[in-house]
């Protein structure tokens, strides 16, 4: 075998003219199709001069265009960088730089704000529309058909991608080959996926969940994806008669469920529903079970280690747990302060090994020693118990973060940003519940002495600094922070005095 993930995702269907992807206006894509743009973009790539193990930095839209330059990369062992669309340009020239990418691909739109950040740092870029139009694609169109795979081996990186840290900056966690194909094939198998299995895409392919998770394991499988732009009630519940699957973070959910047009009868035909990316309200797993006799099953899993646990395909899917280990996962649950293994029912971080779990952060080698151990467990600052049946619960985090519609947020780099505004004297972020989000971001500000800061102001200076869905949705104002007898903020304290300041708006 020469490249074993482009093997097993792509190559094994070469020729055939089965459907792949179904887009919006009703057209499809065959297999065949999709691996012919593929081998285009394959030789952009290459004569443009990106070699294997060069990054390659791809910010757009969702699109047939924009998943077949992830198989282009597989396909050519260039390492593929997906960015979410919502990041401004001050967060991409970070990404840009700490990963020294070849080239970057963005929308037309972007081009003159990120071209002359790229051409600083000598990276080349190229244009993709969401419709295909752009630099990219012209060039791709007088390419050939087919394209020399390169050899790869399971341990060669196929993909960076970036998690916010806890000190604010942001962390490249480098996917091994090996880590997405043994994850694939475990998934398709334990959820069996099969050829006639039709997706209902509606994530976001710059993510795990999106990517690698729905992506990768309809790929493994043969199957179709009914491929959406982004979320959008009605058309999910426009094409859901033509899907047999759908995956999505609990947000998909509780808005499915708040809609009268979601029922019993439109979902009788599907096979399976997944939830992940966020805690699922076991509530909302059996209101949705009540609504449509389908009980969600939750898994769960992160960027680092792409999937760890599930809820069974058969057997009991326990609302609230996020179900068993995968095949050949280890997990286990330990004493954050000693890392000693804990027992059966007690509460502790969650570690885990497996060759699903990643090759460490990205020329940030204290961090990966700090987070992975030299034994193979990734100590994922996630804390967990497991019940009686073997079951896991996620009972909370060890890391300072905030899991908004299935985004990470961290507070640190919000808080940055808010200690620079003029009256402020220092803040702490945290993240409160949101009927629709989860959780969603409180900035609590401790105004200077005699020198209150312009609220209206404040929120203005995140405009160019962060994404979008990173500003908080509130300010307050508060005297002081609580703080322990050590001097550390007591974020629990304030969570729980502000729990209710978004939801009784
Ligand atoms: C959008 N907005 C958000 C947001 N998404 N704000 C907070 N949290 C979010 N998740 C903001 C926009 O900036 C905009 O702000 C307003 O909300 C409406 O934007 P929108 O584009 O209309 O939102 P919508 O389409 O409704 O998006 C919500 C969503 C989306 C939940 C469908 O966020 C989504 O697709 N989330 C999935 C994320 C995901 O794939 N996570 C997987 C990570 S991988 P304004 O003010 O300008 O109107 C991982 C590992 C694993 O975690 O285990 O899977
Ligand atoms: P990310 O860094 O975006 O990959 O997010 C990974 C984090 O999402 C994990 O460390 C968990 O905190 C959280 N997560 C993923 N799936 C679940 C789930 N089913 N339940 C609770 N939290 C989850």
């Amino acid at each position: 075998m020469t490249n074993p993930l482009y093997d097993q995702l792509f190559g094994k269907h070469a020729g055939s003219s089965r459907p792949f992807l179904w887009l919006k206006d009703g057209s499809t894509i065959s297999y065949d199709g999709f691996l012919q743009t593929a081998a285009r973009l394959a030789h952009v790539l290459t004569r443009s001069g990106l070699q294997p193990g060069d990054r390659l930095a791809v910010q757009v839209a969702k699109s047939p265009e924009a998943l077949a330059l992830y198989a282009a990369c597989v396909q050519t062992g260039i390492v593929f960088l997906p960015l979410n669309t919502a990041y401004t340009t001050d967060e991409l020239r970070y990404f840009v730089k700490d990963s020294a990418a070849a080239a970057l691909i963005c929308d037309a739109n972007s081009y003159q704000a990120l071209s002359p950040v790229c051409e600083g740092l000598g990276t080349r870029v190229e244009t993709l529309d969401a419709d295909g139009s752009g630099t990219l694609m012209e060039k791709a169109r007088g390419q050939l058909r087919e394209f020399p795979t390169i050899s790869r081996s399971e341990d060669d990186l196929a993909a960076l991608l970036y998690t916010s840290g806890t000190t604010g900056r942001s962390k490249g966690a480098m996917l091994t080959q090996g880590n997405l194909l043994s994850n694939a094939m475990t998934l398709a198998e334990e959820w069996r996926f099969g050829a006639d299995d039709v997706l209902l895409h509606a994530l976001p392919i710059f993510h795990t969940h999106g990517l690698f998770v729905a992506s990768n394991v309809s790929l493994m499988a043969g199957g179709a994806m009914i491929f959406l732009p982004r979320f959008d009630l009605d058309r999910l519940i426009e094409w859901m008669p033509q899907a047999t699957t759908l995956m999505g973070v609990p947000t998909f959910y509780t808005r499915l469920l708040d809609d009268p047009r979601f029922t019993r009868g439109l979902t009788a035909h599907m096979r399976l529903f997944i939830s992940g990316s966020a805690p699922l309200l076991a509530e909302a797993n059996v209101a949705f079970e009540t609504r449509t006799g389908h009980r969600i099953l939750e898994r769960y899993g992160m960027t680092e280690t792409n999937m760890n646990t599930s809820n069974p395909y058969e057997g009991e899917r326990r609302a609230g747990t996020v179900g068993f280990p995968l095949p050949g996962v280890d997990l286990k649950i330990t004493d954050p302060a000693t890392g000693e293994a804990l027992s059966q029912g007690q509460i502790g971080q969650i570690e885990v090994r497996g060759p699903n779990v990643f090759k460490g952060y990205w020329r940030m080698p204290e961090k990966t020693g700090a987070e992975l151990r030299s034994n193979g467990y990734f100590i994922t600052g996630d804390l967990g118990k497991i019940d009686r049946e073997g079951y896991l619960h996620i009972v909370g985090r060890n890391k300072d973060l905030i899991i908004s519609g299935g985004y990470n947020i961290y507070p640190k780099e919000i808080e940055v940003v808010l200690d620079s505004q003029p009256g402020v004297l220092e803040s702490a972020v945290i993240g409160v519940p949101h009927a629709d989000f989860g959780e969603t971001v409180l900035g609590v500000l401790v105004p200077e002495p005699g020198n209150a800061p312009n609220l209206d102001q404040v929120m203005a200076g995140f405009q160019s600094r962060l994404a979008r869905f990173k500003h908080p949705r509130k300010l307050v104002l508060v005297d002081e922070l609580p703080r322990n007898a050590m001097g550390k903020v007591q974020k629990n304290v304030l969570r729980d005095q502000f729990k209710s300041v978004i939801s009784t708006d």
